[in-house]
């Protein structure tokens, strides 16, 4: 039987579990445009909005496709309705969500799109455009000016195809028409993602005109936010489970962990949704929390994608599942803690028992080869800058070197069992020519060591460190990852550092979303509930939760 099409006439026939919107979704104004409309925005800003349009209509979202035109030929014809997945173990959540009023697609009319930014009604642009679309030098941070598109962009600044290229050109016709810039809020993983932004958005204003790049720096606002939510990408298999449940066809839903987190510097000179009333935490200082997730959510995140891509587990759950694996994410998690410096009320313990809880979400099904994308990009904040910090406090770091290690083997191409593997990163073409340049792993290290757009130079410097990945490269290389994991976890890495007094006993992580209508506690949190992908209970595989059970234990004899 062919089902009706999600739309705005169909909301009504939608099965009754289904969180509905609380306003008409025909009569919402675009208040903040969103560059980068992918799952991960649709599943994490629109649902802290949406439940506010009841009470403000006027903070609709207006999304943008940088690349492809999918979201937009997916959304039209449903009237920009989609479906939002929250699940577990414990069950799945439906949200008809409501919140666009529209999709655009730059690469067709840049114009366009410049044209609905530079409107009076946008106050705010939301950012989710993954860290290439910021078009750094990774490790340092700076606007790479010889980046083809930026290059592009520069000599074209009237049809931008980049993120800067359009809030600049935005910019512009807004300070020359007398209306004051909007707010940048960046939703990215870079540190001091709103700094990060405003220092390329700048320098590309101040590459077209000296004084515009002034007052894009002095007048533009860019707060700095953590964002936390795993969004995976959506599968077949996904949109043919949620249509049954709906009882309507929605061609583009999105699936994410019920979890959700949100801290926000609070500097939006135009305004911005009350998000506080829905979960979002707004602070004075936010680097301290995004300092937390970078390092030791997406720091693990990527080790498990390279481990994982080089062992044959397809799925973040499927590898958090073996016991070798959870244990060493555990002792990189220690390695970590020794260069955060949280606010008392932050509870890591708490933190990192419901990451690996939330890892072992066995209804996400998070592709390894998902996270794996784009590490000359996400490794510099995820992992090169622990390392480096844990050298200044004259400690080693063996877990960041065996994911770096990871990382170099994963470039070859080839897993443990010889099957292939996709390497999908920007700087792909200068990484695999130092791969087959050798197949040697010192003159590999030695090589992208030695690329200071990628690793900075300050850590590359650094024997020891140096030393440490190289070890772990030879053991990947001699041994594979199963192996290579055993003899780590048998002690051969073993430190046991006390990591800054933070691992108290088991508050609830702070954070999620507030329920928007019908939530109740939330759920996935607990060790307890930790499932394999079959559903059984993965107690066994606890070690990270047991190895800080006895070091606790230890400490307050
Ligand atoms: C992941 C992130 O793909 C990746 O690199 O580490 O997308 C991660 O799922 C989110 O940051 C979670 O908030």
């Amino acid at each position: 039987m062919t089902l009706p099409r999600l739309s705005r006439d169909t909301l009504a026939r939608l099965a009754d579990a289904v969180r509905r919107p609380a306003f008409d979704a025909g009569g919402i104004a675009t208040g903040i445009v969103h560059l980068g409309i992918g799952a991960f925005a649709r599943a994490h800003l629109a649902r802290y909005t949406q439940p506010l349009l009841a009470d403000d209509p006027s903070w609709g979202i207006l999304g943008v496709s940088l690349r492809s035109a999918a979201t937009r030929d997916a959304l039209a014809p449903q009237d920009w309705l989609y479906t939002c997945a929250d699940r577990d173990g414990g069950g799945e959540r439906l949200t008809a969500m409501a919140s666009l009023t529209g999709v655009l697609v730059a690469p067709e009319d840049p114009g366009a799109v410049v044209a609905r930014l530079a409107d009076p009604a946008v106050r705010i642009v939301t950012l989710s455009v993954t860290e290439k679309g910021y078009h750094r030098v990774a490790a340092q941070g700076a606007l790479d000016e010889d980046d083809v598109s930026i290059r592009h962009d520069l000599a074209h600044p009237d049809m931008p195809r980049t993120m800067p290229g359009l809030l600049v050109a935005a910019i512009r016709a807004r300070l020359d028409a007398g209306v004051p810039p909007f707010t940048v809020l960046c939703l990215d993983n870079l540190p001091e993602n709103g700094d990060s932004t405003r220092r390329v958005v700048a320098r590309f204003a101040q590459l077209i005109d000296p004084t515009l790049g002034r007052r894009v720096a002095d007048d533009v606002a860019f707060p700095n936010c953590m964002v936390d939510r795993i969004v995976p990408a959506t599968r077949d298999a996904d949109r043919q489970r949620i249509d049954a449940l709906l009882g309507v066809h929605d061609a583009w839903p999105v699936v994410c962990e019920p979890f959700s987190q949100w801290v926000i510097e609070d500097r939006f000179p135009l305004g911005r949704p009350p998000w506080e009333r829905t979960g979002a935490q707004l602070v004075d200082d936010v680097r301290p929390y995004e300092t937390m997730k970078l390092r030791l959510l997406n720091g693990s995140h990527s080790c498990i994608a390279y481990l994982g891509q080089l062992a044959g587990w397809q799925t973040v759950a499927e590898a958090i599942a073996e016991p070798a694996l959870a244990s060493f994410i555990d002792a990189l998690m220690q390695e970590v803690v020794t260069t955060l410096h949280m606010p008392a009320s932050v509870d890591l313990a708490a933190y990192r028992r419901a990451m690996l809880a939330r890892f072992a979400n066995p209804a996400l099904h998070h592709r390894t080869a998902q996270i794996a994308m784009d590490g000359s990009q996400k490794l510099p904040q995820r992992l090169f800058a622990t390392a480096q910090d844990r050298l200044a406090q004259g400690l080693g770091a063996p877990c960041i070197a065996l994911g770096v290690a990871a990382w170099l083997r994963f470039l070859h191409e080839r897993s443990d069992d010889g099957s292939v593997l996709i390497v999908d990163d920007p700087k792909k073409e200068t990484l695999l020519r130092a791969v087959r340049a050798t197949r040697n792993p010192h003159s590999l290290c030695e090589a992208i060591f030695a690329m200071p757009d990628i690793v900075p130079p300050r850590l590359a410097n650094s024997k020891r460190f140096r030393d440490e990945v190289l070890a772990r490269l030879q053991e990947l290389t001699a041994y594979g990852v199963r192996n290579t994991l055993s003899k780590i976890n048998r002690g051969e890495k073993c430190h046991d550092e006390t990591p800054n007094g933070t691992d108290s006993d088991s508050r609830a992580v702070r954070g999620g979303i507030a329920d928007d209508g019908a939530g109740g506690p939330r759920r996935g949190l607990q060790p307890a509930d930790r499932r394999d992908p079959q559903g059984r209970s993965i107690a066994c595989c606890g070690t990270g939760e047991r190895a800080l059970a006895s070091r606790e234990h230890h400490r307050r004899r």
